[in-house]
């Protein structure tokens, strides 16, 4: 039978379709209808737009319809049963790996929602996602670790040569100051720690839906190892930071043809009761990877400590780029032995007893925990965060790095379940919700204009400029507050760091400094300004 639609129908038809543009739609039709007659129903009225269909399952009459054409024009032809919008399916992605169900800490996190979204591996516009891990006793022959181990491609094992320029010789495996670069290991060192790079790795990147192990938080990233000397100290750490952000930079600059697309590093690490007004390099070392569009992510203390009042390192460094986490339990409590702070813990992450890799028997898993076992869930959160599937997302985090951080620090704190042992004792108040803040993300950056999530602060006058022993900073007594002062020269380079307060003014004495233009910036957490200065040496 070959229906007609009557000219009420077709005029009908017209108004809807000056609106519509394409679309797809699963329709079924009755019993009785041949799917091959579809065409005919509607090419009477000569569209000018051309409509496709395609059968998919013969026997139930089911077929796809495609071009200018709405459901209630579908609906509309009497041979037509069902119509429904043919939409993108959702990942669904859940990980085969037979200890999943021993992971209890996914559940808390949300991460199963946050893997229908995205589970690691590449960015939208295929860039390679790699966290990097600052530890020691990596055994990266573990079945859930040896396939997700970031290789410098660029450096040629044992000739003896730094082939790539880095400062590095061999360092195909990274960065080991303990190996000198040819391997990671664990040893029966005395230090008792030979396990702990390894499971602070499979909670990273323990590789997902492999049908063995676990499934870290990232299921296919790499991840960059560098291994610590013995009694590794600040000066090793801050090598580190710069072996890792300078793979970083030489991706930013070659457009990924050089160098590894690090997102974030983890250190699980620190120094307790240490204030970070001592320690200016160190926390400058944050600011810098920030600026090229690194997260940190920073275990506080182990200890019942108060770290606003009685300091932690690098957990109270002022860097918007660090994001410092402490422990929680089963019951999203804080653990009783872990740092807190209204001011510089950002939130807490599960860390008791989380099952991972292990170092001491061949493919072993046991439970590990900690402020160290919290950190890098956060961590490998964060890479979940970049590696958010949309072109939006993925040519924004290389155009705008900086923004880009702040974009997933903020939408990861504005995420977090909340709870009354966390509030006022964290920044967020609450545990991770890696669901949520992937959830929060997507509706912020995907399918429209991405917006920065600063104001610009409005300086009123910087003076004197020219500029020699000191300068003098105004702005709108509304606008008063903490703000990070740094001095740049015009490469980038970082001259000055610093914390200051500003009440309408504040004159800064300056250190000695070549004749010439430098960059000022202030920001904090919501306003940024940036301003030429030219400095005029007496000297
Ligand atoms: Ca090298
Ligand atoms: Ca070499
Ligand atoms: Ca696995």
């Amino acid at each position: 039978m070959k229906f007609k639609h009557s000219f009420f129908t077709f005029f009908g038809l017209l108004s809807v379709l000056s609106m519509s543009g394409q679309e797809s739609w699963i329709v079924q039709l009755k019993e009785g209808q041949a799917t091959k007659d579809f065409n005919n129903w509607y090419n009477p009225f000569q569209r000018s737009k051309k409509i496709d269909h395609r059968v998919l399952a013969p026997r139930f009459n089911i077929i796809e319809v495609k071009g200018e054409i709405s459901r209630s024009e579908i609906l509309s032809n009497p041979a037509v049963l069902f119509a429904e919008k043919n939409i993108q399916l959702e990942l669904r992605a859940s990980p085969n790996d037979p200890l999943v169900s021993q992971q209890w800490y996914l559940n808390n996190i949300n991460a199963l929602k946050a893997w229908d979204l995205t589970t690691g591996g590449l960015t939208f516009n295929k860039d390679t996602l790699v966290l990097a891990a600052i530890d020691h006793g990596f055994l990266t022959t573990h079945e859930d670790l040896k396939n997700r181990i970031w290789k410098n491609n660029f450096e040629i094992q044992g000739n003896g040569k730094d082939d790539d320029n880095n400062g590095y010789i061999d360092d195909v495996n990274g960065l080991s100051l303990r190996y000198k670069n040819e391997k990671h290991t664990v040893d029966n060192s005395s230090d008792g720690l030979s396990n702990h790079g390894t499971s602070v790795a499979g909670i990273m990147c323990g590789e997902g839906n492999n049908k063995t192990g676990i499934a870290g938080m990232m299921w296919n990233s790499k991840l960059m190892l560098t291994t610590f000397s013995a009694n590794g100290n600040i000066g090793d750490l801050i090598e580190m930071f710069n072996y890792i952000l300078d793979q970083r930079i030489r991706y930013n600059q070659s457009n990924g043809k050089q160098g590894a697309f690090v997102v974030a590093i983890n250190y699980s690490g620190g120094l307790s009761f240490a204030k970070a007004a001592d320690y200016p390099i160190w926390c400058g070392m944050y600011d810098k990877m920030g600026a090229a569009g690194i997260i940190n992510c920073g275990a506080t203390t182990n200890k019942y400590v108060d770290v606003d009042d009685e300091g932690d390192m690098p957990s109270t460094c002022p860097s918007e780029f660090l994001i410092a986490v402490t422990n929680t339990d089963r019951n999203n409590s804080r653990v009783y032995n872990a740092g807190f702070g209204l001011k510089n813990i950002d939130l807490g992450s599960p860390g008791e007893s989380l099952l991972s890799t292990r170092s001491d028997a061949t493919n072993s898993y046991s439970a590990f925990s900690g402020t160290s076992a919290a950190t890098p869930v956060v961590s490998g959160a964060v890479g979940l965060m970049y590696g958010l599937q949309c072109k939006e997302w993925a040519d924004y985090i290389k155009s705008n790095p900086v923004e880009s951080a702040r974009i997933i620090k903020k939408s990861l704190l504005a995420s977090v379940d909340k709870n009354a042992d966390l509030t006022g004792k964290t920044v967020s108040g609450g545990r991770l919700n890696i669901g949520r803040a992937l959830d929060t993300l997507k509706k912020y950056v995907c399918g429209k204009t991405i917006t920065s999530t600063m104001q610009e602060l409005s300086i009123k006058a910087i003076t004197p400029n020219p500029a020699s022993t000191y300068i003098n900073i105004q702005m709108d007594s509304n606008q008063s507050g903490e703000y990070n002062f740094g001095l740049y020269d015009l490469a980038g380079k970082s001259i000055i760091q610093q914390k200051i307060f500003i009440n309408q003014n504040l004159t800064l004495p300056l250190p000695y400094l070549a004749s010439g233009t430098y960059i000022l910036r202030l920001n904090n957490q919501e306003r940024t300004s940036s301003k030429k200065i030219i400095i005029y040496s007496e000297h």
